[in-house]
C-alpha cells in the first residue's frame, strides 16, 4: 500500500481578503504536497475558511450585510484565488459546512459526557483579533502585541473546558515526541508556556451576546468558542466520524501555521484531542513571518500586500518560487518588489531561463531541433545530479525547501560553467560529435533540475519539460530524475524566453506602494573582478584579533568619531572609529571587538588612531563585529 501524507494550512478567518502571507502557507502545503507525491505517497491537502466567532460577526456587521452572505463572499475569494496560485487542495472546507458542524457537537458531546466540561464564570482580557483570552503575561504594555489593540475585559458565565488537568500529559508528551512541534525553537517555546499554570479553556459564548457560531448541543443558551469549533476541521475534513479510512490520514498529518497561532496549535488541539480518545496528531511546523517594511504583514498592521495585482505582474509560478526559495521555515523573511525582482532576474531569467535558451538555439541551428548522441560515459553534472536527487529526501524531512531550490540552482549554474568551457558554438564549426554531447549532457542537467523544482513552479517546469522533448504529468522522481533518460533525436523546441527579465522601475510605477521604501544595492556580479581577488599571502598579511574596549569617548566637534582606548593582549592602543552615530559610549565599555591590528598608525582630527575596527553594516544599520563567546583580549583571528 502506498503511504500517505496529509498536509494542513490554517483555515483563514474571513474578515480579509487572502494576501501574501495567508498564500505563503497554502503554497507551502501544495509544494509539500506536490515533493510528496514525487516520492510516491498519496497526499491529502486540505485548506479552507474559518467563518465563525466574535470577529466575523463585527466584520458582517460593518458591512450592514448577515454573516452568511458576508461569509459566502470572502470565502468565495479564498477559494477562486488558490488554483490561481497553482494551488490544489483536495478539500477547501468552511466551518459552515454542514458535516463540520455535526463533528463538532459530536466531540463537545463527547468530551462532556466524559466529565470534561463544566460551567462556571470567568473574566478576562479578550483579543477580537486573536479570538482569545489573553494572560497578564502575554500583554505588552496592557496591549495585544499581535494587534497592538487593549483586549475588552469579558466576564460572564461559561463552559469550559478542563484543560489545566490535561497539562503534565502535554508535557510528558512534548518530550516523548521530539519532532511533534518543530523547528525546535517553537517546541521550547510551547515547554516555556507549560511551565507555567494552564488556565482551563472557555468553550461557548452566550447567545445573548453571539448568535453566529455553532450551537453547543447540551444548552441552547449558548454557542461554541471559534477555536474549538476551527481546530475541529483537521478531522472533519478526512470523514472523522463517517469513514474507518480517516486513521490512515491522521497518522501522517503535518498542520502547517506561522508562529501567531502557536498556542491554540501547540497546546487547546493536543489536549482536545486526547481528551477525545484520539491521539494527537503528528507534526506541527512552524513557520515564522514574512514582514514588509519591517511589519508583519496582515490586515491588522496595516500592510496587508494583496496578492492578485502580484499574480497579475509575476504569474503564478515566479511568486511561488521567491516564496519558497527566501523563506527558511521558522524564521522571519522580508517581501519587496526589489526582491522579488532580483530573485526572478538573477536565478530564473539568467540562470535557469537563459540556458534553455542558449541550448535550445545551438540545438535548432545544428541538430535541425532534435536532440544529438550523449556521450559513452556522463561526465561530472550526472555525478552532481545524482547526489543531489539522493538528498531530496533528507531536505524535504527537515522541511529545508529553501536548500532545495538552492541546490538545484547550484546545479544549473555549474552547467552554465560546463557550457561556457566546453563552447560548444566554437565545437560546432570544428568537432559536431563533441558539440552533440555537450548539448545532451547539459540538457539533461536541465532536465533533472525542472523535474526537482516542479513543485515549486509546476506549469513552469512542465512547459520546459515539455520543450526538452519529455513532457510528463504524474511522475516519480526514482524514475524521472535517471540520468540518460533524454531520447536522442527528441524534438526539442526553442520558443520565447521562458521567464523574461523583468524591471523593477516598471512594476513600482504600477504597483508604488509595494517598493521596499529605500533603494537597495544593485545585486553582485555572478563572480568577483579578477583584479580584486586577493591571493592568501596577501590576505596573511592582514592581523585580526580581539580587543577589549577599556573605555569610549567622542571627540568634539564630530558627530560620528569616538576615541576607543582598548586592550589588544600586549598593550593598550587607541583607535579612531566612526561608529558614534551607531553606539551610546557607555554601550562600548567592555565589549570585545575585532581590530586589524597591523594597520600603520593614522591621525584623524588630530587624534592618533592605531588600528581599525571592523564592523558589518546595512542600509542605515551599522554593528560591531563581536565574538561569540568569551576569549581574552589578543586572541588571533583566522
Ligand atoms: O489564525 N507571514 O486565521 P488567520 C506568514 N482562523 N504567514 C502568515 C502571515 C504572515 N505575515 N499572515 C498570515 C487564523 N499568515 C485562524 C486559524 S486554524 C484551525 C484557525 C498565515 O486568517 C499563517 O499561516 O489569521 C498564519 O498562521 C495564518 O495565516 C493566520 O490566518
Amino acid at each position: 500500500m502506498k503511504s500517505v501524507y496529509y498536509v494542513t494550512t490554517p483555515i483563514y478567518y474571513v474578515n480579509a481578503d487572502p494576501h501574501i502571507g495567508t498564500a505563503y502557507t497554502t503554497i507551502l502545503a501544495d509544494v509539500l504536497a506536490r515533493y510528496h507525491r514525487l516520492m510516491g505517497r498519496e497526499t491529502f491537502f486540505l485548506t479552507g475558511t474559518d467563518e465563525h466567532g466574535d470577529k466575523i460577526a463585527r466584520a458582517a456587521a460593518a458591512q450592514g450585510i448577515e454573516p452568511q452572505q458576508f461569509v459566502d463572499k470572502i470565502s468565495g475569494r479564498f477559494r477562486s484565488l488558490w488554483p490561481q496560485l497553482n494551488t490544489v487542495p483536495d478539500r477547501f472546507i468552511r466551518t459552515t459546512d454542514p458535516d463540520h458542524v455535526r463533528l463538532v457537537q459530536t466531540i463537545l458531546q463527547r468530551i462532556c459526557e466524559s466529565g470534561d466540561i463544566y460551567f462556571g464564570e470567568y473574566g478576562g482580557h479578550y483579543c477580537t483579533g486573536c479570538e482569545r483570552f489573553l494572560t497578564e503575561k502575554e500583554l505588552v504594555d496592557g496591549k495585544c502585541p499581535d494587534h497592538q489593540t487593549v483586549p475588552e475585559f469579558v466576564q460572564e458565565k461559561n463552559y469550559f473546558f478542563r484543560m489545566s488537568r490535561y497539562q503534565p500529559w502535554l508535557v510528558d508528551y512534548i518530550h516523548a515526541h521530539p519532532d511533534f512541534i518543530r523547528p525546535d525553537r517553537y517546541r521550547n517555546e510551547v515547554l516555556g508556556f507549560l511551565r507555567e499554570p494552564l488556565d482551563d479553556l472557555c468553550i461557548s459564548r452566550p447567545r445573548s451576546r453571539l448568535t453566529w457560531g455553532i450551537p453547543i448541543p447540551f444548552d441552547d443558551n449558548f454557542v461554541t468558542y471559534v477555536w474549538f469549533d476551527a481546530l475541529l476541521n483537521y478531522l472533519t475534513a478526512i470523514g472523522y466520524d463517517r469513514s474507518d479510512s480517516w486513521i490512515i490520514h491522521w497518522e501522517s498529518v503535518e498542520h502547517l501555521i506561522a508562529k501567531d497561532i502557536l498556542k491554540p496549535h501547540a497546546i487547546y488541539w493536543p489536549i482536545m484531542l486526547h481528551a477525545a480518545g484520539i491521539e494527537p496528531y503528528r507534526h506541527l511546523t512552524v513557520h515564522g513571518y514574512w514582514n514588509f517594511r519591517d511589519s508583519k504583514i496582515s490586515k491588522s498592521s496595516g500592510r496587508p500586500v494583496d496578492v492578485t495585482p502580484l499574480l497579475r505582474f509575476f504569474g503564478a509560478d515566479v511568486l511561488r518560487y521567491f516564496l519558497m526559495r527566501d523563506m527558511v521555515i521558522g524564521l522571519d523573511a522580508t517581501f519587496s518588489i526589489e526582491m522579488l525582482v532580483n530573485r526572478i532576474n538573477s536565478d530564473l531569467a539568467n540562470d535557469l531561463g537563459n540556458l534553455l535558451s542558449r541550448l535550445s538555439k545551438l540545438i535548432h541551428n545544428n541538430f535541425n531541433d532534435r536532440l544529438p548522441e550523449p556521450p559513452a560515459h556522463p561526465g561530472a553534472l550526472a555525478h552532481q545530479a545524482a547526489s543531489l536527487v539522493a538528498a531530496i529526501e533528507g531536505y524535504l524531512s527537515e522541511r529545508k525547501l529553501h536548500v532545495i531550490i538552492e541546490e538545484t540552482l547550484q546545479l544549473i549554474r555549474a552547467t552554465n560553467r560546463y557550457f561556457d568551457a566546453e563552447a560548444p558554438w566554437a565545437l560546432a564549426k570544428t568537432d559536431k560529435k563533441r558539440c552533440g554531447e555537450v548539448l545532451y549532457e547539459s540538457a539533461e542537467a536541465l532536465r533533472i533540475a525542472a523535474v526537482l523544482l516542479y513543485p515549486v513552479m509546476p506549469s513552469k517546469m512542465a512547459e520546459l519539460l515539455s520543450r526538452l522533448g519529455e513532457p510528463v504529468e504524474d511522475f516519480l522522481l526514482t524514475e524521472t530524475a535517471v540520468w540518460g533518460r533524454l531520447r536522442a533525436g527528441a524534438r526539442v523546441e526553442s520558443g520565447d524566453p521562458l521567464f523574461p527579465r523583468i524591471e523593477s522601475d516598471t512594476v513600482l510605477a504600477a504597483l508604488p506602494e509595494l517598493s521596499a521604501g529605500k533603494v537597495l544595492p544593485p545585486s553582485p556580479p555572478a563572480s568577483p573582478d579578477p583584479e580584486s581577488l586577493l591571493s592568501i599571502e596577501e590576505f596573511t598579511r592582514v592581523q585580526l584579533r580581539t580587543a577589549k574596549i577599556i573605555s569610549a569617548e567622542r571627540i568634539a566637534e564630530t558627530e560620528k568619531l569616538l576615541k576607543l582606548s582598548v586592550d589588544i593582549g600586549d598593550g593598550r592602543r587607541q583607535i579612531v572609529a566612526g561608529i558614534a552615530e551607531h553606539y551610546s559610549t557607555e554601550s562600548l565599555v567592555g565589549k570585545t571587538i575585532v581590530v586589524v591590528a597591523n594597520l600603520k598608525p593614522t591621525r584623524l582630527r588630530g587624534e592618533l588612531s592605531e588600528g581599525m575596527l571592523l564592523a558589518a553594516k546595512s542600509g542605515g544599520k551599522l554593528v560591531l563585529l563581536t565574538t561569540d563567546e568569551e576569549i581574552p583580549p589578543g586572541a588571533t583571528i583566522r
